[in-house]
C-alpha cells in the first residue's frame, strides 16, 4: 500500500498564503457588499413610494371637470391639500417629505425620502417632445422622482392618454446608485 505523502513546508505556507489572500479579498469587498444591499433596499423602498403616487394619479381624470380648467391646480384647489387634487396636472410640482397619503397622513417609516411630481404635455405624434401647457395634445407625461440624501434613487414615468388610459407599466427611467461611502 502506498503511503500518503504529508504536506511539505512550502505547500503549507502556500496554503496559508492563499487562504490569507482570499480572506483579504473578501474583507476588501465587504463595504461594497453592504453598500449593494443598502442600495437595493433603498431602490425597492423608493419604487414603492413612487408607485403609490402613480397609482393615485391613475384614479383622477385626465382633465378637471370645471368649465374653465387650468393647467396645474384650479383656483378653488389648495396645493397643501392633496384631497383637492382631481385631475392629472394638479399633481404638477407636488412634493412631499415624509411621504404622505392623499389625506395628508405622513408615513414616518420613510422620512428620509423626498418625492416630487412633474406633469407635462407631450406631442401626441412624438411622445418624447414636451409641448406648451396650452397646446393641444391628448397625452400627459407623469414623472415621479424619489430622492434621498440629495441624490435621485428612482424616477418612474408614465404616459396618460385623454380618455383615461395610461401606458402599461411605469417606466423605471433612472436608477442612480449612491456614491461610494
Ligand atoms: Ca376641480
Ligand atoms: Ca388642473
Ligand atoms: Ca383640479
Amino acid at each position: 500500500m502506498k503511503r500518503q505523502r504529508g504536506f511539505t513546508l512550502v505547500e503549507m505556507l502556500l496554503a496559508i498564503l492563499i487562504a490569507g489572500t482570499g480572506m483579504a479579498a473578501v474583507m476588501a469587498l465587504m463595504p461594497q457588499l453592504i453598500s449593494t444591499a443598502e442600495t437595493s433596499h433603498d431602490i425597492a423602498a423608493a419604487v414603492g413610494l413612487a408607485q403609490l403616487l402613480i397609482e393615485e394619479i391613475d384614479l383622477v381624470p385626465w382633465e378637471d371637470p370645471a368649465d374653465n380648467c387650468t393647467y396645474g391646480l384650479e383656483p378653488d384647489e389648495n396645493d397643501a391639500n392633496r384631497a383637492d387634487f382631481d385631475d392629472v396636472d394638479d399633481y404638477d410640482g407636488y412634493t412631499d417629505q415624509p411621504p404622505r397619503d392623499r389625506n395628508g397622513n405622513p408615513d414616518n417609516n420613510y422620512t428620509e425620502y423626498i418625492r416630487s411630481v412633474e406633469v407635462v404635455k407631450v406631442d401626441q405624434d412624438d411622445l418624447t417632445t414636451i409641448i406648451a401647457e396650452g397646446d393641444p395634445s391628448d397625452v400627459k407625461r407623469i414623472r415621479v422622482t424619489v430622492k434621498r440624501d440629495n441624490r435621485i434613487v428612482v424616477r418612474l414615468t408614465v404616459l396618460r392618454f385623454f380618455g383615461g388610459n395610461r401606458s402599461d407599466a411605469p417606466l423605471l427611467e433612472e436608477k442612480i446608485t449612491p456614491a461610494a461611502p
